[in-house]
């Protein structure tokens, strides 16, 4: 089935690059989908600001293959908003997204102007968008799994993902000679040498080897090449960046300041580059300290309506630690004891050297959840008795074997 597409003219090409939303992540268990939202009411409002005409947006649109209906309703909103604001939408599936799921209904999104690129027979077919110098095409490569589409890319051989990008280079450069004068924009979601991981991203190592080189989209170049899977901003080359993702998926993100870069494309290329910031919908917070210090000091008051993370000093273990952070932090989602350490140079072996059992389990205890009380040392004391006394039963077992028992092994 085919599907008449018009072809608006544009008085210049001006691009919206983004990537790495993974609507449907969560952050330590919360749920993100309100943040997620709000930043993509922010990336159509940018839209609408700038003008823009074309958002490319290369791979993980969702956080899963199959992602929640709330998660898809999200998402769904936010290509009207964009489609709203005056901009279509060339997108393509992530190693996180469903090809098959994301792709459904492909032609038909694309009557209304969102160009899904899912499939390998989809990457060579470029999205034809004119301005007044003439046409664009938005070459689209979903993230390719080497096992499943080798066969089909005429490749049998290739086992990393390298391998079948080349084999679609390959392909997508055949096309584009056909096409002299026509300005070329490239979407991939890959891991380029050179280019920062910030923790968030899932591996797509194949086969052990995750990158592929950047000469692969230079040699001969595009215009511009729109890279996804990074999840901080980087520019490799001048006309090939990572956008990064809209939202901080980590505590490593703590300190980027998300964005999105906009592309003008004059009639031989791209014109100039900026970057224009993202909206931080919830900052994010690492806070050291004693849970009295945490729970009191006015030099947190910033932290109170971020995500915060805490690493908790005191000596002994707080009780229910969580539940008093989040009286004062309502978002905090994840905490842990880091207990001071005495004289590292004293291991573990010398501290109990010369201590009864009780004694060892006495420390143990108030260690994690402070001194035990005299009615508590006498449960203990009784539970290392009983201990002692069935360890004594099993070795008189052991002493002697059942008359008749089968002593030999039987593998
Ligand atoms: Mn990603």
């Amino acid at each position: 089935m085919k599907l008449s597409v018009s072809c608006p003219k544009f008085a210049v090409m001006r691009i919206l690059h983004t990537s790495d939303w993974h609507i449907g992540r969560t952050f330590h268990g919360v749920d993100l989908l309100a943040d997620q939202s709000r930043v993509l009411e922010a990336i159509a409002e940018l839209v609408a600001a700038e003008a823009v005409d074309t958002v490319v947006l290369p791979g993980d649109v969702y956080d899963r293959s199959i992602p929640s209906a709330d998660a898809i309703a999200v998402c769904n909103r936010g290509f009207e908003a964009i489609r709203a604001a005056g901009a279509r939408i060339v997108a393509t599936s992530g190693n996180h997204d469903s090809p098959t799921r994301l792709g459904a209904g492909a032609s038909f999104a694309a009557a209304g102007g969102l160009y899904l690129r899912t499939t390998v027979a989809d990457s060579r077919r470029p999205v034809l968008l004119a301005d007044e110098h003439g046409e664009v095409a938005f070459y689209g490569i979903p993230y390719l799994e080497p096992e499943i589409c080798r066969a089909e890319l005429g490749v049998p051989q290739a086992r990393s993902h390298a391998e079948v990008l080349a084999a679609v280079l390959d392909r997508i450069r055949a096309d584009s000679e056909q096409r002299p004068g026509t300005r070329t924009v490239l979407l991939a979601h890959a891991f380029v040498v050179g280019g920062a991981a910030t923790g968030s991203e899932r591996s797509i190592s194949v086969g052990g080897v995750e990158t592929v080189s950047l000469g692969m989209f230079t040699e001969p170049g595009f215009d511009y090449v729109a890279l996804g899977h990074l999840h901080s901003p980087q520019t490799l080359a001048e006309a090939v960046r990572y956008s990064g993702s809209p939202l901080p998926y980590s505590f490593g993100e703590s300190t980027h300041r998300k964005q999105a870069w906009l592309v003008d494309l004059d009639a031989t290329g791209p014109a100039r580059v900026r970057g224009r910031e993202l909206p931080l919908v919830r900052g994010l917070s690492q806070l050291t300290g004693t849970l009295a210090e945490l729970l009191a000091d006015p030099v947190w008051a910033t932290a109170e309506q971020h995500y915060v993370s805490v690493s908790l000093t005191d000596y002994a273990r707080p009780v229910d630690a969580m539940r008093k952070l989040r009286e004062r932090f309502p978002y905090a989602v994840h905490v842990e004891w880091d207990r001071p350490q005495g004289d590292p140079a004293l291991r573990y072996r010398e501290r109990v050297r010369g201590r009864d059992d009780t004694d060892i389990a006495r420390t143990f205890l108030t260690d994690v959840r402070g001194e035990p009380n005299t009615s508590e040392m006498g449960w203990l004391s009784r539970a290392m008795a009983a201990s002692v006394r069935e360890t004594e039963v099993v070795r008189e077992d052991l002493a002697a074997p059942p008359a008749g028992a089968d002593t030999e092994l039987i593998a």
